[in-house]
């Protein structure tokens, strides 16, 4: 068996999605997702440049060699763009196995450990008053579980992740009017001061069994992080996540001497070697990669593999820059991971998404069900695809009120 091409498209209903499809001479074609938010040519550039031309003419059944081959050999190893680029490959090459087999892939997997995955929905509120309605409107639907951001009084940008007006739900993250960031302020002794009474009042609002879950998104420092986690406790919080930069990991171990909050931290790794001390010395309670951009299936299973050894659980990234096709590859690894957590999800349930993605994966009541179609169990739809082209886009980014930047 031989892959015959392979092509790349950007775009889709307000994200810029990087679809690969891998064909092959049996007729047989595989899907994979490059999408990498915000930097989103990049992936697909290595792609067509290098990955692609060297990719036709191999036996996509041998997705192991294929990575290996790609990774190990381009001397300058990994890095988010390159593993992007490897991940979508992957992907596709896992579909075309399941497609061969006539099976899904959670069965070559091992089989389902769960009927459904639960997940959880993004809150966001201007302020507290705004932000219970967003989570009310969540548990309406069925959710069982809510990651909440609330904007903070005092400070000129509301804060990660919330709207600038009063709006339910809406997500903030990438700015479509060009490739110039705009400036959010950002001040962590006003969260400092203001967030552990929010999300207490939250807790008193939705009862002990819905699971809470909250973002620092890297801001505050490692003492900081370790107060914020032990003032939050009474909270009970599912996790808090990622409390400071990844880039210093022993910093957690003040976090852990002083508090038991679970931590959440991942969505920036892109290898097993970015979470193996952090993981064999058990200083997070949640990993949370994304297939995409840690190199596809067969290196997430590996991360995912390590830490079940240590207690740890999944809690893959699901930004709403996740395309239904990664986000399949996850549900799959979700229905069969001994150590499955939670998973993010922000990403079907829009028509136009939906039909540029047909699949009959299900998401009702909080609970991912996995669909039983070979392979990924999701299709791309080239007509609908012609309707989207690249938009270019930027995360905001971030500066204290003297001007210094800090962490988005
Ligand atoms: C966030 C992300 O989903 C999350 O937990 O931290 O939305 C993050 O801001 C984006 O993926 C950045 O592109
Ligand atoms: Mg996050």
């Amino acid at each position: 068996m031989k892959i015959t091409g392979a092509e790349v498209f950007i775009g889709g209903p307000g994200k810029n999605y990087v679809t690969l499809k891998i064909m092959t001479d049996q007729g047989i074609y595989g899907l994979g997702d490059a999408t990498l938010n915000n930097r989103e040519t990049l992936p697909a550039a290595y792609l067509q440049d290098y990955l692609i031309p060297n990719l036709i003419g191999m036996d996509p059944r041998n997705s192991e060699d294929i990575w290996q081959f790609f990774y190990r050999g381009a001397y300058f190893r990994g890095g988010p763009i390159a593993m992007a680029a490897y991940g979508a490959i992957d992907m596709a090459l896992w579909d075309i196995k399941g497609k061969l087999a006539g099976l899904p892939l959670y069965q070559l997997f091992g089989g389902k450990s769960r009927d459904g995955a639960m997940v959880y929905a993004h809150a966001t509120g201007a302020d507290l008053a705004d932000l219970k309605d967003s989570v009310s409107s969540y548990l309406e639907q069925g959710y069982k579980a809510v990651r909440v951001q609330c904007g903070i009084p005092d400070m000129p940008n509301a804060g990660y992740a919330v709207p600038d007006e009063k709006s339910a739900g809406a997500d903030y993250i990438t700015d479509f009017s060009g490739i110039r960031p705009k400036v959010e302020i950002w001040d962590s002794d006003k969260y400092l001061r203001f967030m552990p009474d929010a999300l207490a009042e939250v807790r008193n609002h939705v009862g002990p069994n819905v699971k809470i879950l909250h973002d620092v998104h890297h801001r505050l420092l490692p003492r900081e992080a370790a107060a914020f986690a032990k003032a939050v406790e009474p909270v009970g919080l599912y996790w808090l996540e990622d409390p400071t930069p990844a880039e210093d990991q022993e910093s957690l171990r003040l976090i852990r001497q002083h508090s038991t909050t679970p931590i959440a931290i991942g969505e920036v790794f892109n290898s097993i070697w970015d979470c193996n001390k952090l993981i064999e010395n058990e200083l997070i309670d949640f990993i949370r990669v994304a297939v995409t951009y840690a190199g596809g299936i067969t290196h997430t299973k590996r991360i995912v593999e390590l830490a079940g050894l240590h207690h740890i659980r999944t809690g893959f990234h699901g930004a709403p820059s996740h395309s239904p096709i990664s986000m399949a590859a996850q549900a799959h690894l979700n229905a069969w991971a001994p150590n499955f957590g939670i998973q993010e999800y922000l990403v079907l349930g829009s028509a136009a998404c939906d039909a540029l993605f047909p699949s009959d994966h299900v998401m009702e009541n909080g609970m991912f069900q996995v669909s039983d179609a070979p392979g990924l169990g999701v299709d791309f739809d080239e007509t609908e695809a012609k309707r989207y082209s690249y938009i270019a886009g930027s995360h905001p980014v971030v500066r204290l009120q003297d001007g210094t930047l800090w962490n988005y």
